[in-house]
């Protein structure tokens, strides 16, 4: 039986061939991107890591030094998976960093690319799932100067030499200090106009030097080690990038949309 139905889908196979105009496939705007993001840092050594969509409040949250009372655990703002206890669909990949962390001993570089969940009212520029590529990197006597080398090295690979950025401060939980990293405006060059909302700059890039809880809770010894972390919407560069003005259009699987990539 299982040799007859094989040869029929060989047959019928031929003949759709045959009868019908081959359709090719398009990279979608989103993994040209993550492509985009992710060469130059593997050129540079960094390791791709991945893990699960579906996380535990553990390494979603707890392990990241994200306060038990923090908005951000919300059920407005996270999506808590019915029936199973402690489990969310993961609001940022750092989720696997805590893992990799766990389980690998330093020095590393790592990306980790990845669909995250945010459980929000979506318009043209927010959607309830989209792509981020954070990178972690862990080692003895990590600076800050390492992590501003590093990322401006990188943005400079990634946009060209005459990239100009400025680090402003910036706050996530699970960094100390944290910075948002802007970059001179690729529309205007810093005079302003509607694509950096006047302000002459494009925000790109949040990162930060990991806290020591975070390291400590991962059992990576905070004395010994220190380490940064940097992350990035992957959506809203594809948006900036390729002139898409609505957002889920991407996670809509219209053809339309994929088919000019
Ligand atoms: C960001 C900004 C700042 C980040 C931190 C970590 C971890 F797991 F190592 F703590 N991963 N990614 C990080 C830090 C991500 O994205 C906007």
């Amino acid at each position: 039986m299982q040799v007859l139905s094989f040869i029929i889908s060989i047959f019928s196979g031929i003949i759709a061939s045959t009868i019908m105009e081959t359709q090719k496939g398009h990279t979608h705007p989103v993994t040209h991107i993550i492509n985009d993001i992710a060469r130059p840092l593997i050129e540079m050594g960094f390791e791709v890591a991945a893990g699960p969509e579906m996380e535990t409040e553990q390494y979603n949250f707890d392990i990241l030094n994200v306060p038990r009372d923090h908005p951000s655990r919300d059920m407005q703002d996270t999506f808590w998976v019915k029936g199973l206890k402690e489990t969310v669909l993961r609001t940022q990949t750092s989720a696997v960093q805590g893992r990799y962390m766990e389980t690998k001993k330093p020095p590393f570089k790592i990306i980790v690319p990845g669909r995250v969940f945010r459980n929000e009212a979506t318009d043209a520029t927010h959607d309830f799932q989209f792509h981020q590529v954070e990178g972690l990197v862990v080692g003895e006597d990590v600076t800050m100067a390492h992590l501003k080398g590093t990322l401006n090295h990188y943005l400079r690979k990634l946009y060209g030499d005459d990239v100009q950025t400025q680090f402003r401060p910036g706050f996530f939980p699970f960094v100390e200090p944290g910075v948002e990293i802007d970059m001179v405006c690729f529309k205007c060059g810093g005079d302003g106009c509607p694509t950096c909302k006047q302000s002459g700059w494009i925000e790109i890039l949040g990162a930060g030097m990991v806290h020591p809880n975070v390291l400590n809770a991962a059992g990576i010894d905070a004395t010994r080690y220190q380490g940064f972390a940097f992350g990035t919407g992957v959506e809203r560069l594809a948006m900036l990038k390729y002139g898409i003005t609505d957002i889920r259009l991407m996670s809509s699987g219209d053809l339309r949309l994929v088919n000019q990539f």
